[in-house]
């Protein structure tokens, strides 16, 4: 039974360390025009190195244990509440491990542009071949500019997401915690607690007091923390 994050008391969506001043009102403005009127566009799959698609501009990307949201995430951040085109293939499974290939969209606006990748999960359900496609697609892409790393917020960190962190340390990746599905009751109602519980997990993953920890909570259900994740991608791409 899911509920939507109450926002009557202004629930924290987002924590930042008290380095990272919050956006401003006209960066979250332009991160939402930027996404709303961005052509949008499904760049394709691919499942092995041969057939990663060259990509030529800064690249976001959304990684986390099978099942956790990321593609339903991603569909909330490109399309809203909008309906998704047919032609874009961007549905969230039932199934654990759904996604087998890597996807790629790319948001073209004048001035700016982006491509948002959807990994396949790892854990549970998940197969090797797709560990292997993400360790190729991790070494082959050199525009990584942030991978978010999804945590089902009612779920928390596990050992496997560590393991992708220290991957894209070892790599020199930037990554931030994003914690998903916070409209579940169980979430919801304690969004304070499992916020702070993210960002402390994120600071001892960083391994540095000062890290830019930064750490946000999103239902794409209930469409959620997305303006939050925009403005964050946002800021790091144009406005920082
Ligand atoms: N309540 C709730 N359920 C969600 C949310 N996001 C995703 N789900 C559900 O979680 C399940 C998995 O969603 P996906 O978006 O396919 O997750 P994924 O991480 O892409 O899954 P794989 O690609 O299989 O690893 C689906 O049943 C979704 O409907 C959310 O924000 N809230
Ligand atoms: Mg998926």
């Amino acid at each position: 039974m899911s509920a939507r994050i109450r926002t009557t008391t202004r629930r924290p969506l987002y924590a930042l360390r008290q380095h990272i001043l919050p956006p401003t009102p006209s960066q979250r403005s332009k991160a939402s025009w930027f996404f709303h009127t961005a052509e949008k566009k499904y760049v394709g799959a691919a499942s092995t190195a041969a057939e990663l698609p060259e990509i030529n501009v800064p690249q976001i990307v959304f990684i986390g244990r099978t099942n956790c949201g990321k593609t339903s995430l991603l569909r909330a951040l490109i399309y809203g509440t909008d309906n998704v085109p047919s032609t874009h293939i961007i549905r969230p499974s039932s199934t654990p491990g759904s996604t087998k290939d890597l996807r790629f969209y790319s948001l073209t606006a004048p001035q700016t542009q982006l491509v948002l990748t959807d990994l396949p999960g790892y854990g549970y359900g998940s197969s090797s071949a797709q560990g292997d496609a993400i360790t190729t697609f991790l070494d082959a892409s050199l525009n990584i500019r942030m991978v978010y790393v999804l945590i089902d917020a009612g779920v928390g960190v596990k050992p496997s997401d560590r393991r992708i962190v220290s991957m894209l340390d070892a790599r020199a990746i930037p990554w931030r915690l994003v914690g998903t599905k916070c409209d579940k009751r169980d979430v919801s109602k304690r969004a304070g607690t499992v916020l702070a519980g993210l960002l402390d997990a994120s600071a001892a993953m960083r391994n540095a007091p000062d890290g830019p920890d930064e750490v946000l909570l999103t239902s794409a259900t209930a469409a959620q923390g997305t303006n939050e994740l925009r403005t964050a991608m946002w800021r790091m791409l144009v406005d920082g």
